[in-house]
C-alpha cells in the first residue's frame, strides 16, 4: 500500500491499530490455552507420575501469512471474514511421548467448559496419503478484555515426537523442492512414516508394560505421605479413613 498522502497515512494508522487489536486477541488466546496445558501437564504429573507432554510450541501467524492465505483461499479482507475463515492465526503444537497421551490431552482439553470444539481431524486414525499423522483441533475460547469479550479460534495440533520429527522433515523437503517433490523422495517419506508409526506402537506397548509394573510397586508405597511441589506431607491415618468413609 502506498501511504504518501497525510490522509492515507491517517487511515493506514487507524487500520494498523485495528490490526494490532485483532492480533492481540490471538496472543491472549494462546496465553490462555498455554496456561490450560500447563495445568493439565502438572496435574497429570502428580497423578500418574510422568509427564505426558514432551514440548509445546505456540505461534501467531504473521500478517504476511494471514494475507497470503486469505488471498489464496479467495476470502474477503474484512477482519470479520478473516477471523471466520482463517482459523489457525493462533496455533499450538503439543508433542507427546505416546499415542494414548494424545487422546488423553485432547479429551481433557475438550472437557473444559469454556472450550468449544469447532472441528476435529484425526490424521492418526486416518493418515494423509503422504503419511502425515497428527490430531488437529480447532477450538474457540472466550477472551476477556477491558471493554469487551471476544471469541477466538485456536488451532491445536497434537502428535507424538516421531510424528513431529516426520512432519518437520516433510515440511522442509516440500519447501526445498517448491512443492514438486521427486517420486523417489515421496516414497521414502511414506516408508519413514510407516516406520515412525511402528516405533510409536512399540513404545506404547513398552509404556503399558512399565505402567503395570509401576502399579504393583505403588501398592506397596507409603500410603500416609503425599508430595506436592517436591514438599512431602504426612497424612494422618484418621484423616485418610475419615475422607474414605465420606466417599462411601
Ligand atoms: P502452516 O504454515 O504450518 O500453518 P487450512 O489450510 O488450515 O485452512 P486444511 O489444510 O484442511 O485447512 O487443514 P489441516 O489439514 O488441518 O492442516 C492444517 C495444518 O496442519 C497445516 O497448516 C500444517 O501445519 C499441518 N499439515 C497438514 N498436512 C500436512 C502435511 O502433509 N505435512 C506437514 N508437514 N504438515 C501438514 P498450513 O496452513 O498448511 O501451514
Amino acid at each position: 500500500m502506498k501511504v504518501n498522502l497525510p490522509e492515507d497515512r491517517k487511515q493506514a494508522k487507524e487500520v494498523k491499530i485495528e490490526l494490532m487489536r485483532f492480533m492481540m486477541a490471538y496472543k491472549f488466546a494462546l496465553e490462555e490455552v498455554n496456561t490450560k496445558i500447563n495445568i493439565l501437564q502438572q496435574e497429570f504429573q502428580y497423578i500418574h507420575d510422568y509427564n505426558p507432554i514432551e514440548h509445546v510450541k505456540s505461534r501467531i501467524k504473521s500478517p504476511e501469512s494471514i494475507f497470503k492465505k486469505t488471498k489464496k483461499k479467495g476470502h474477503d479482507f474484512s477482519l470479520v471474514a478473516i477471523r471466520e475463515n482463517i482459523r489457525d492465526i493462533a496455533g499450538i503444537r503439543i508433542s507427546c511421548s505416546f499415542i494414548s497421551d494424545i487422546y488423553k490431552i485432547s479429551e481433557m482439553l475438550q472437557n473444559q467448559k469454556d472450550i468449544t470444539v469447532i472441528e476435529s481431524k484425526d490424521y492418526i486414525k486416518n493418515a494423509k496419503p503422504n503419511g502425515y499423522r497428527s490430531l488437529h483441533l480447532i477450538i474457540e475460547i472466550p477472551i476477556f478484555m477491558s471493554d469487551r469479550e471476544e471469541r477466538v479460534y485456536v488451532e491445536i495440533q497434537i502428535r507424538t515426537i516421531a510424528m513431529d520429527f516426520w512432519a518437520s522433515l516433510e515440511h522442509k523437503i516440500y519447501y526445498k523442492y517448491k512443492k514438486e517433490v521427486p517420486k523417489r523422495l515421496k516414497n521414502e517419506l511414506k516408508d519413514a512414516a510407516t516406520s515412525a508409526m511402528e516405533l510409536d506402537k512399540k513404545m506404547e506397548n513398552i509404556h503399558l508394560e512399565m505402567n503395570q509394573l509401576k502399579e504393583n510397586v505403588e501398592l506397596e508405597e507409603d500410603i500416609q505421605e503425599i508430595t506436592i511441589d517436591k514438599e512431602r506431607f504426612f497424612l494422618p491415618y484418621d484423616f485418610l479413613t475419615g475422607v474414605s468413609e465420606k466417599k462411601g
